[in-house]
């Protein structure tokens, strides 16, 4: 039995297979960030690969998806054991157009890890709603999450409208193709390319 083993049944989309290997990882006192890397986060690597070359369709990637997903699950309790004293408040949300969700729940659920108050407003968010969300929540910091080319213009769109509402709030970007240029170029206050990097970045960007 190794983490690879996880990876593979994720793969194979066996939703029932992962939770019990995970279960069986985390009792066998495996580190939590090498079942999350190397079981859960790098099948979702080989099944884009697969999507890729054709030899996976969309309806085998939801299900590898809610495969990882059920995984994710037995860890959240492992990676959120939160801090008692709110460290400020992050609106988060995968932007307008874009239905990925996993990569944002991580980033979501490591940040109420750290203390963070986060409110997660799903996938498929307008500018609008971020706006909104922030004042109401009075935010110190907005999170975007896109995973498709098609959808990073999106974000251009919302960082924009957050520096039009006047609201003294900073954001942050990140999803698998977004880069720390593009960040640059459309006027965020930060990037990260994973998870653990996002609170780090969040963290400094709440303290300053
Ligand atoms: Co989609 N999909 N998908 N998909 N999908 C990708 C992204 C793709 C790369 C696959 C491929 O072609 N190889 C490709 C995008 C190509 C592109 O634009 N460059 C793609 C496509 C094309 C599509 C559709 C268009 C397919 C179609 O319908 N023909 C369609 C679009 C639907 C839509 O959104 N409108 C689609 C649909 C889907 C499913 C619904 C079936 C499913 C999503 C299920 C769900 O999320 N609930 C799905 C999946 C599962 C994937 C892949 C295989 C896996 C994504 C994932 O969950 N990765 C993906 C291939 C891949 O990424 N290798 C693919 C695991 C997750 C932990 O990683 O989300 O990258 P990720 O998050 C990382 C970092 O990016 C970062 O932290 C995380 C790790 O620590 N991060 C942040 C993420 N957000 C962050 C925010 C931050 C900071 C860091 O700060 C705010």
């Amino acid at each position: 039995m190794a983490v690879k083993d996880i990876a593979e049944a994720v793969v194979v989309m066996d939703r029932v297979k992962v939770v019990e290997l995970v279960k069986t990882e985390i009792a066998a006192g495996t580190e939590i960030d090498e079942i999350l890397n190397a079981g859960l986060i790098d099948a979702m690597d080989i099944v884009g690969q697969k999507f890729s070359d054709g030899s996976l369709f969309v309806p085998e990637m939801l299900m590898a998806a809610k495969a990882m997903k059920a995984g994710l699950e037995e860890l959240k309790p492992h990676l959120s054991a939160g801090a008692a004293v709110s460290r400020g408040t992050v609106i988060i949300g995968t932007v307008k157009g874009d239905l990925h969700d996993i990569g944002k729940n991580l980033v979501a659920l490591m940040m109420e890890g750290a203390g963070m108050d986060v409110v997660d407003l799903g996938v498929d968010i307008d500018a609008e709603k971020f706006v909104k969300a922030a004042i109401e929540h009075n935010a110190g910091v907005v999170a975007l999450s896109a995973l498709l080319t098609t959808t990073m213009p999106t974000m251009e769109t919302i960082v924009a409208a957050i520096k039009e509402a006047g609201i003294a709030v900073k954001t942050i970007i990140g999803g698998a193709p977004v880069t720390a240029a593009f960040a640059d170029q459309i006027g965020a206050d930060g990037f990260s390319a994973d998870a653990p990097g996002a609170v780090e970045l969040t963290r400094k960007l709440l303290a300053a």
